[in-house]
């Protein structure tokens, strides 16, 4: 056969792939391991092209390895938990695992198409009782320890989706899919205490440093957002029995409250004090007369996010308190007010605002006429004057003690005063909240506590785990109610106490499906294992995971979730790891004329339809042949049309080597083996660079530059010829796997070029052989010039007479005659 047809190679080859078991790994210490893992996909619909592309990259990767020695682990899954699920059982009145698992398989085949070096043993789907037994596992492990735990959480609420809502789901304080004003309400969630790993969250980052991409780095550190400073105690006066409009008596006891500040040397400096509006704080301190404005002030609030709360262009707003609050310093009255710049949830949610040196105080001491006063000398202008607030370096000045210090001085004397007068202390606060893990919905794991009226919360014993989803739920029974669709199967719910035996209920919320997520890569590296979640013997071979690919949407939950629970699963001693992804790629987006594929824009490209178009092969090569794998892809610009015309004639090269395999290649066209071991050493170098593209060009001028030599010349008898086209074949495996296992094959050799090792370069054939050309003038050697062999007499005679030693001989004498012997000698007789 003599045409390439990506049909039938596509028809050919898998089911070799599948009998020689090329992708599973020996895992038996013969070779030094490396675990490369793609994102594992969420099972909405068929493939598109944004997996196509994902898993391309991390394919490259794989195949790499492979060919270079290493035994390779790179699974595949499904993250199989979540709403989309749930929200297709009840349109068509089925149950969410139908919709699911028939995504499954049509994901799966498409995967199997798409010629990915997967090892197919160990998939695994997170929705699966086996895999959520050990989620549930995992969870009962992390409340022992006190690092699962329930409290009472205001949260922003949907009345009509009757959903729980993330703050970026809440726009312009209504609900983003629906529409409808978003409410409050407090509910009694579970929390993982992520909070008690943010420092060596932040710390271990160190070991990443080079290995991530800098922007997701510089995202988890913000995310974690440490900030060092003092944590300090200001009274507040007790409020004396004024009459409230009521005409009771608000008699207001003296309490304390403290402030986080990072700029404790600006204590002279504060004028007044701010708690956040929403905060109880607020209400418990509110005197009387102002306890009117004050609630009509938080029913505006509440109905912000936290998003606008934050724009700093906004309008100041607050209102006093009647209280005021001594500053430990100097003991000076400052107003108490609340405003909803202060958020309730970080740092303490009160501040003492410093409207000198905090823009965000210095407007509102001008809103509302308070005083400013500068303490840190910066050479600026006044901020009073000016409405900027100074923040540079400087000299403390009006600062009792601590005038004459500099910023830094005076931060560390002012906390030796606080700590010293037993009003503050030094402190570090993080912007990290606890990880609300519980969602009142149906598809998910179920959350493995009993409630019992005597003994409270009770784990459910190990030996029985799992808690099952029921099966028989359908459609509307699913549909959210406020409290999960469980709390309304009596049979589920109602269990005798695994502690005292009375009656009790199960727990009806489900996990956060970031939980499944968080900890699949361990699950990978023994899917059958039944003493644990996984074996921490497997696990200690392969972790961490060496190559993790997938995308920048992930950059911060995900990420941070499957850092926190490797953290704790270590410090459960099941593993020796810290960190569980070595090395990190972030593929860039497919989009299609420039804007992401979407449904209102109508700009979608089908995978499925290019697939049956171009072959798998042109599809891959494209992808990774059209940027660095981190930059997006338009797929307007490319041409798959041209992939599959260079496949083609990749392949065609194979039906032209006549030299039988193992032939000796010395002696063969000496440029064309120099520029075979060149493209090789190159594409090593690169690959490792992640320059995959690069990588696909180099193929390509192998290619041609092997076309011409069978061409011209020795043809494809050149040993030369087959020493490059199977280069060729090898790099092409790496995001052609069909093209490149038939060409291969057509050399003669047996499958799969994935067990062919990745042919070593010969450093002496780097350099492109010269000679040299001895330059005489009137028979006395004057210069001797590096040439080609096969230079030409007129380029050697050129090249003689502009050499600076022939010219200086010649002195300005014109020149007879030049004899030219090339490569070796020309002659120059002067006139
Ligand atoms: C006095 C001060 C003076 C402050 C000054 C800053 C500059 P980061 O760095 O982000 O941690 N702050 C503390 N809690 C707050 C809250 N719940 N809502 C809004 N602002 C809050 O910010 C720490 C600073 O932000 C703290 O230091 C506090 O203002 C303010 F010249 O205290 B500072
Ligand atoms: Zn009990």
């Amino acid at each position: 056969e003599n045409a390439y047809s990506f049909a039938a190679i596509e028809a050919k080859w898998p089911a070799v792939w599948d009998e020689l078991g090329v992708f599973t790994p020996a895992d038996d210490g013969s070779r030094e391991r490396r675990y490369v893992l793609d994102m594992f996909p969420y099972p909405s619909g068929d493939l598109h092209m944004g997996h196509a592309e994902a898993f391309a990259m991390g394919d490259v990767v794989a195949r790499y390895w492979r060919l270079k020695g290493y035994d390779v682990l790179h699974p595949i899954g499904w993250d199989s938990f979540g709403l989309p699920a749930e929200n297709a059982a009840i349109k068509r009145n089925a149950h969410p695992s139908e919709w699911t698992y028939a995504n499954i398989e049509t994901q799966a085949a498409s995967f199997k198409r798409y010629g990915l070096s997967l090892d197919w043993s160990r998939r695994l789907h997170t929705s699966d009782p086996e895999y959520y037994r050990w989620t549930q596992w995992l969870f009962l492990r992390f409340y022992e320890r006190g690092l699962a735990y329930r409290k009472d959480h205001p949260v922003n609420w949907c009345p009509k989706d009757q959903t729980v809502l993330a703050n970026e789901q809440v726009v312009n304080g209504a609900c983003e899919r629906c529409g409808t004003p978003v409410t409050k309400k407090a509910l009694n969630q579970w929390y993982f205490k992520i909070t008690d790993y943010a420092e060596r969250l932040l710390d271990d980052m160190a070991e990443l440093e080079g290995h991530w991409p800098e922007r997701v780095l510089a995202m988890q550190r913000n995310w974690i957002g440490r900030s060092e400073g003092a944590h300090v105690h200001f009274r507040i006066e007790a409020a004396g029995g004024a009459e409230d409009a009521a005409g009771g008596t608000g008699a207001l006891p003296e309490r304390d409250v403290t402030v986080f500040t990072t700029r404790p040397d600006t204590l002279y400096g504060a004028t007044f004090f701010v708690v956040a509006a929403d905060a109880p704080l607020a209400t418990e301190l509110v005197a009387p007369a102002q306890a009117q404005e004050l609630a009509e002030y938080q029913d505006r609030v509440k109905n912000l996010s936290e998003i606008e709360r934050q724009n700093t262009d906004r309008e100041k707003t607050g209102v006093f308190l009647g209280r005021y609050a001594v500053n430990p310093l100097n003991g000076e009255r400052l107003p108490v007010w609340a405003a909803d710049y202060v958020l309730a949830e970080y740092g303490t949610g009160a501040i003492m605002a410093v409207p000198a040196h905090d823009q965000r105080d210095l407007d509102f001491a001008r809103a509302f006429g308070l005083p400013v006063r500068a303490v840190l000398d910066t050479g600026e202008d006044d901020p009073a004057e000016t409405g900027v607030a100074t923040a540079g370096e400087g000299t403390l000045v009006n600062s009792g003690p601590l005038d004459g210090l500099s910023k830094g001085e005076g931060i560390a004397k002012a906390i030796e005063l606080v700590e010293a007068a037993g009003t503050g202390r030094h402190t570090v606060n993080y912007r990290l909240r606890d990880w609300l893990l519980s969602r009142q919905r149906f598809w998910g794991a179920p959350i493995p506590i009993i409630h019992c009226a005597e003994c409270g919360e009770v784990p459910v014993p190990d030996d029985q785990l799992p808690v099952r989803l029921p099966d028989d739920l359908r459609g509307e029974q699913l549909a959210p109610k406020g409290t999960s669709p469980l709390a309304a199967v009596a049979e589920w719910v109602n269990v005798a106490c695994p502690s005292c035996g009375g009656d009790a209920r199960r727990d009806t919320d489900t996990m956060d499906t970031f939980v499944d997520s968080s900890w699949y890569y361990l699950r990978y590296l023994s899917p059958d294992y039944t003493e644990g979640p996984f074996d921490p013997e497997a696990a200690k071979r392969w972790m961490p995971v060496a190559q993790y690919v997938g995308g920048v949407e992930h950059a911060i939950l995900h990420l941070l979730y499957s850092r926190f629970f490797t953290k704790v699963i270590k410090d459960l001693g099941l593993i020796d790891a810290d960190e569980p992804f070595a090395s990190l790629m972030n593929q860039g987006q497919v989009l299609n004329g420039g804007k992401a594929m979407s449904k209102s824009l109508g700009n979608g490209v089908d995978l499925g339809e290019q697939l049956d178009r171009f072959g798998v092969d042109a599809v891959r090569l494209t992808m990774v042949f059209a940027s660095p794998p981190e930059d997006d892809i338009d797929w307007a610009d490319v041409s798959p049309a041209a992939s599959a015309k260079f496949l083609a004639r990749a392949w065609r090269l194979g039906r032209d080597v006549t030299s039988a395999p193992g032939t000796d290649p010395a002696g063969g066209d000496r440029p064309l083996r120099s520029a075979t071991h060149r493209t090789l050493a190159e594409a090593s170098e690169l690959v490792e660079a992640h320059k995959f593209n690069v990588v696909v060009a180099k193929a390509m001028e192998l290619t041609n530059a092997t076309r011409k030599v069978i061409d011209s010349g020795a043809g494809g008898a050149d040993p030369a010829v087959r020493e490059a086209v199977e280069a060729i074949a090898v790099i092409l495996s790496l995001f052609a796997p069909y093209t490149a296992e038939d060409l291969w094959a057509s050399l003669g050799h047996a499958p799969s070029v994935s067990n062919a090792a990745w042919p070593e370069h010969d450093p002496a054939l780097l350099v492109e052989e010269t000679v040299t050309a001895v330059v005489q003038v009137a028979g006395k050697v004057r210069d001797r010039l590096e040439v080609a062999p096969d230079i030409g007499e007129d380029a050697l005679r050129e090249l003689a007479l502009a050499s600076p030693a022939v010219a200086r001989t010649l002195d300005g004498r014109g020149v007879r005659t030049v004899i030219v012997r090339a490569p070796k000698l020309v002659n120059i007789v002067p006139a």
